[in-house]
Order: structure tokens, then C-alpha cells, then sequence
């Protein structure tokens, strides 16, 4: 060093020798101080290095190496991340949710190798599943689990996880397996700061590290404090000479990576149990969240004679830790009323935190859960998530009423058109059976225009409200008969909006029968139903001639299906209906589509969804990383590249441009329908 700062007179040899011993010596402090926690030098030292190193980079920005310990603090902005194929695929594991599950697990395992068996029990880290892959010992691709065969590359942002390794103490090639994280700690702070700037907090340390690895600017992720375990490799460690899921840790140990020391061996499943039992009891003593134990049948041989099923290893279990429950006040029951006439009950909630966030609003199901459970108005309730996600009210604590509190009955009129609730036979619903009840009628038209329906492009919730609400359409004939001028008329449509949508409506018309099936909402007719019918009499009059009799020829429709559609089609309103959109032009026969035009594994897979507006029942950290657990891409802003935008509550710019964009438009209850279904 000079005094004029660090001397780059050096000549090129030499400086690509210093950097390479710049990169070596500050990756072993690095690895010192971030993975072992025993630094071998004071930070001023480390300091002064990578300010050495920096500097040679900022003059010749063609030494800067993919490994070198700069990149840690975050490189280029990317425009999106691409596609990783997992050379083994990124399994799940099967539950157990008490000791008899584990129990089981352990008979079949021993009936399948033998007594001489053993286990080794790790701590189940709550954060993000991720692959890295390593060629001749340097890190060279990371990326996320995505559906498990194929995830996305965030190398950039990996990089930026000081207990990554960006070099290995061997050369070798390897695929490694681990969860990355956020501590408690950074957590915290991380939402202390975001409450301060006005944005809105992280629900948890996990939505905190999925967040931050999602983002195309590393400096975030670089910002964000993350950790990782590595936990295992890409096919098993025999690939690599090992015997063992523990010598492989071992192995993975001596490599460089950070691997959880809390794992113990049992012998017996008894001593799992308890080894289940103390981190039950002390999870929160953690720096980190964990959700469960894993537990994985230690030697590789007795794992092959285990072997898999589809989706998860037979050798190992993750038993998950019983979801937390919170007590609240019960402070009222809302009413509503869908597109079947079917009427739920919402729990009003005073609002409580449970896992991660804040929860105000809960299903109740239906009227005689509500009796069974004898929940009151004011009552102090127990609530919980879901599959951690659906919030819902568990039941009352009797010991704390005090004598206010109302037990909560029905209403004998439905809410809305107060027409009487009717209970039908057999259901445990009430119903409004008003046809022209305004809430079903408008869940109808939603209902029609949806995606899986007629899928009109440019007609979401709002629009149809507003079309119902200026007495322009009633049923679902009328959206043919809208003209341009009418719907200028309305607020917040412009021309452009206008004629996306009248484009949208056109286009429907030459729908294949099984959408319009679909979307006429026939009670107990779904998607696959309606399928097959459309298949089955390839129009509309056929399947209208059909009796009884025929319609149980069909394999797969069964009598209360058929009961359903011969009743739906006796109605002559129905009829009026489906006669007006014959004269409107629509096509009413089948067009020979294959059933499921695209097989899918879920419902969000490859479609980038914005949420917008106020979620009253989910939490939307919540909804976000379900939709993304379920191969959905979350964007924060509407774009004509937006498939679907699920708007809130109160919902304003964003949900205009959606509709003027002619996007898909949905509200919550269809996103939780979406979630549920997915259960
Ligand atoms: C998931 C996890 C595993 C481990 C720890 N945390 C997790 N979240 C572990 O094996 N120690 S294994 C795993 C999986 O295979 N899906």
C-alpha cells in the first residue's frame, strides 16, 4: 500500500495472483466468522482486505469473478430469474402429526429393513428449500425448489448469504440441499424498520427470506441478513463415498457449509419421541423458526430398501408441530349470501395476531357448527390457521363468559333480498331461493364471466356490480345485449376499456358448450361435469331432452347430479334465459376440446397474479406465498403481462387498470375457494 492508497501498478500477472489470494484469504475469514462464529482476525483486517479488493475491482471490472467475496453484497439488477431443472428432483416429506403417526412410520420401516435400523432426528427449518450446485469446488448456479422439478435461478441473490460457501475447501462437483432463512433477530428488526418507513410488515421470518430471495435487485437480499443449513445433497451422499445421512453431514461439514449441530441419532422411535418432546417445549429458545422435526433413516442402504413414493421419500417424515391457537372475542357473526343462495357466517373478530399476522375475520361454516360448538356473540374464542392459512374460529371458552354473551341463531330471511331461508333436505346450509335475489344473481354473473366459464375478458366483480346496480343487466343473456353506449355511461370506463370488454363478450359467444355448461352454474354440475355432458350430447337442446333415465347412462353422473340438471332445465325462466342467448348468437354445441386443455398442477402455475385492495379473512403475505407455493408468480404492479389480479376490499388504481386492461378479475372468497380446493 502507498500513501496515495492502495498501488495498482502492478503488473497483469501479478494482479490476478493477488486477487486470487485476496478471494482465498477473505473467503477462509469469511467462513471463520460468519459459519464457524470464531473469527481468526479482527474485523478491521477483513475490512481493509475487501476494501483492497474492491478497489482492484472498480479499476479492472474484467477480474471481477463470479466467486470473488465482493459479489456478496449484490450485483446487477436482473430482468427476471430463469428456469432450473433439478437433476434429482426436490421431494417433499409425508407428515406426522403426534407419536402414534410416528409410531406407524417406524413399524413399517422396521418391517421393511429390520431392527437394526437407526434415525437421525434434525431440527425442520421454517424458511425456504434451496438447491446449489457447485462445479470443481466453486459455487456456480443456487436456486429455489419451485413445483420440485424445476425452481428458479437466484444465484445472484444466494451469493449474497455469507454461509454460502462461494468456494469449497475440496473441488468438487455437487449438488447440495438446505433451508435458507431469516433469523428471529434480523427479522425483527427488518420489521421494525419497514413499520417506521410506513410499509407494511413481513407476517413472518419465512415470508421475510422468501421475499428477499424473490427480489431481481441482490442488494435487497444482500440487505436482509439471510442464513442458510444444508441439510443433504442432490441424490444421496453415496454419490460422494458416504455410508450415511450422518457421515454425509459430516462431509458436508468439512466442505464448508453450515449444517444444524442440534441432530441427534435415536435408535429406537421412542427416543425420537422424545427427542420431539424437548425441541416441542424448546423451539423458542431458537435463533430461527422451526416448524417440525425431521426424521430420516440414517444408512443409505436401509433408505434404498425403503425406497419412494411419488411425491416423497418412504425413509424419512417431517412431524409438523400443532398449529398455534390464540384466544379473542367473538364480536359478531356476518351474513352472506353466495351464488347458490347458500348463506355462511363470518366471525368478527377483535383482531389478534396468530401465526405471523393479524387475523379479524374467521369462517364459521355453517349454522350448525355453530350450535354444536354453542359459540356466542361475545364470546372469548379460540381461533387458529388452517393449514396456516385459513383463519378459523376453533370454539368457545365456556370458563370466561360472564353472562352477556348471545347465543347467535339464523336469521328466518335471507339478508339481502329478505326473502325465507329455505333448509333443503339432507344439507346443513340454509338458502335464499329467490331467483332473483340480487347477491346470488350477481355471484351468477360473476360466476359466468369467470375464467373457467365463459372467461370474458374485461369483466370482473366491479363491473358486474355496477352493471347490476344501473339495471343493465339482470341475467346472464343480458351482457349480449350491451351496447357501447351504455356502458360509456358508467364510472371509470373509457373507450378503451369499452372495447375490450364488448371484444371480450363477443369472443365468448364462440365458446365451447362445456364453458357455457360450466358457467350457467346448474347446482353440482363443476367444470369436470360439465365436460362430459357437453361431450356426451354435443348441444344444448340434446342435453335439455335428456330424462333421468339417460342422463344415469352417463358413467360418471350419478342421481344427484342428474336430479340436479332436470330440475335446472324444467325452470322456464332457465329456458326464456337460454333461448335469449340462442337468438344472441351464441354457440350451443360442443367443439370437440380436449377436457382439460391445459393439465396443470394447480391453479396459479405460470400465471402472474397481482393482489391488490384490503383481504378482510386471508393475511396477504399469507395469500402471496400460498399462490407462489402453488406455482404463481406475485407482481406488485398490473401489467398487460398480469393473467390475474385478486382485488381486496377498496381496491383503487390498480384494479382500474386491470379492468381496462381486460385482466381476470377476483375477490377473496375465490381465491380462498382456489386455496381450498388445492388443500
Ligand atoms: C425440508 C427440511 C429438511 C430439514 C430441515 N428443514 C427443512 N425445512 C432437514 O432435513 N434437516 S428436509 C426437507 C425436505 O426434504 N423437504
Amino acid at each position: 500500500m502507498t500513501d496515495k492508497g492502495w498501488d495498482l501498478k502492478l503488473d497483469r500477472i501479478e494482479l490476478e495472483k493477488k486477487v486470487q489470494q485476496l478471494h482465498q484469504t477473505l473467503n477462509q475469514y469469511g467462513h471463520a466468522y460468519y459459519v464457524l462464529d470464531k473469527p481468526d482476525v479482527p474485523d478491521s483486517v477483513y475490512d481493509s482486505m475487501m476494501q483492497e479488493l474492491l478497489a482492484i475491482e472498480a479499476q479492472y471490472p474484467d477480474l471481477i469473478l463470479p466467486d470473488s467475496p465482493t459479489q456478496r453484497v449484490g450485483g446487477e439488477v436482473l430482468s427476471g430469474f430463469g428456469k432450473v431443472v433439478h437433476d434429482y428432483p426436490m421431494l417433499s416429506l409425508s407428515n406426522a402429526f403426534n407419536n402414534e403417526d410416528l409410531r406407524e412410520f417406524d413399524r413399517r420401516a422396521r418391517e421393511a429393513v429390520g431392527e437394526q435400523l437407526s434415525y437421525i432426528c434434525e431440527l425442520k427449518i421454517d424458511g425456504l428449500a434451496i438447491s446449489l450446485r457447485y462445479k470443481e469446488g466453486k459455487f456456480v448456479q443456487g436456486s429455489t425448489r419451485g413445483d420440485g422439478k424445476v425452481g428458479e435461478d437466484i444465484t445472484s441473490n444466494l451469493k449474497t448469504i455469507r454461509t454460502i460457501p462461494l468456494v469449497l475447501k475440496e473441488n468438487t462437483t455437487i449438488e447440495v440441499r438446505g433451508e435458507a432463512y431469516m433469523p428471529k433477530k434480523s427479522f425483527l428488526a427488518l420489521n421494525l424498520g419497514r413499520d417506521e418507513s410506513g410499509e407494511e410488515p413481513f407476517a413472518n421470518p419465512r415470508n421475510a427470506a422468501a421475499g428477499s430471495l424473490r427480489q431481481l435487485d441482490p442488494k435487497i437480499a444482500a440487505s436482509r441478513n439471510l442464513a442458510i443449513f444444508i441439510y443433504g445433497v442432490g441424490g444421496d451422499g453415496s454419490l460422494y463415498g458416504q455410508d450415511s445421512h450422518s457421515d454425509s453431514l459430516d462431509h458436508l461439514r468439512t466442505l464448508g457449509f453450515e449444517t444444524n449441530e442440534e441432530r441427534q441419532r435415536c435408535a429406537t422411535i421412542e427416543e425420537v419421541i422424545d427427542y420431539v418432546t424437548t425441541w416441542t417445549e424448546k423451539r423458542s429458545s431458537l435463533a430461527y423458526e422451526i416448524d417440525g422435526i425431521v426424521i430420516k433413516v440414517d444408512r443409505y442402504e436401509d433408505q434404498e430398501q425403503l425406497g419412494y413414493t411419488a411425491k416423497s421419500p418412504k425413509w424419512a417424515i417431517a412431524y409438523k408441530f400443532p398449529a398455534e391457537e390464540v384466544m379473542t372475542t367473538l364480536v359478531d357473526i356476518e351474513l352472506s349470501v353466495g351464488r347458490t343462495g347458500v348463506v355462511t357466517p363470518t366471525a368478527i373478530l377483535e383482531p389478534v395476531r396468530v401465526a405471523g399476522s393479524t387475523v379479524g375475520r374467521a369462517s364459521l361454516h355453517n349454522e350448525d357448527l355453530i350450535k354444536e360448538k354453542d359459540i356466542r356473540i361475545g364470546d372469548t374464542v379460540t381461533i387458529r390457521k388452517a393449514g396456516d392459512i385459513i383463519p378459523e374460529v376453533i370454539g368457545p371458552v365456556v370458563e370466561q363468559r360472564i353472562g352477556i354473551e348471545v347465543p347467535f341463531s339464523m336469521p328466518t330471511n335471507c339478508p339481502v333480498c329478505d326473502s325465507e331461508l329455505i333448509r333443503i333436505e339432507g344439507e346443513v346450509a340454509l338458502r335464499c331461493v329467490n331467483p332473483q335475489c340480487p347477491a346470488q344473481m350477481k355471484e351468477a354473473l360473476i360466476h359466468f364471466v369467470s375464467r373457467n366459464a365463459m372467461n370474458i375478458e374485461g369483466l370482473g366483480e366491479r363491473v358486474v356490480d355496477q352493471l347490476y346496480t344501473a339495471g343493465l343487466v339482470h341475467d346472464v343473456a343480458d351482457l349480449y345485449t350491451l351496447t357501447e353506449e351504455q356502458l360509456l355511461a358508467l364510472e371509470r370506463m373509457g373507450k378503451k376499456s369499452v372495447a375490450n370488454l364488448l371484444n371480450g363478450i363477443e369472443l365468448s359467444k364462440e365458446n365451447s358448450l362445456e364453458k357455457l355448461l360450466f358457467g350457467l352454474g346448474i347446482r353440482h354440475v363443476g367444470e369436470k361435469a360439465a365436460s362430459i355432458l357437453a361431450e356426451e350430447f354435443e348441444t344444448l337442446s340434446a342435453l335439455m331432452d335428456a330424462n333421468l333415465e339417460r342422463l344415469l347412462t352417463i358413467h360418471e353422473i350419478g342421481e344427484k347430479v342428474a336430479d340436479s340438471i332436470i330440475t335446472y332445465f324444467s325452470n322456464e325462466d332457465v329456458v326464456n334465459v337460454l333461448t335469449k342467448l340462442e337468438s344472441y348468437g351464441l354457440n350451443l354445441s360442443y367443439k370437440g376440446l380436449r377436457r382439460q386443455d391445459t393439465p396443470t398442477n394447480g391453479p396459479f402455475v405460470g400465471k402472474t397474479v397481482v393482489l391488490t385492495g384490503k383481504l378482510t379473512v386471508l393475511n396477504r403475505n399469507d395469500a402471496k406465498s400460498e399462490i407462489e407455493a402453488l406455482g404463481g408468480k406475485v407482481s406488485g404492479s398490473v401489467s398487460k403481462k398480469t393473467d390475474l389480479v385478486i382485488a381486496g376490499e377498496e381496491a383503487g388504481s390498480k384494479l382500474a387498470k386491470a379492468e381496462e386492461l381486460g385482466i381476470e378479475i377476483w375477490d377473496e372468497e375465490m381465491l380462498i375457494n382456489a386455496l381450498k380446493e388445492k388443500e
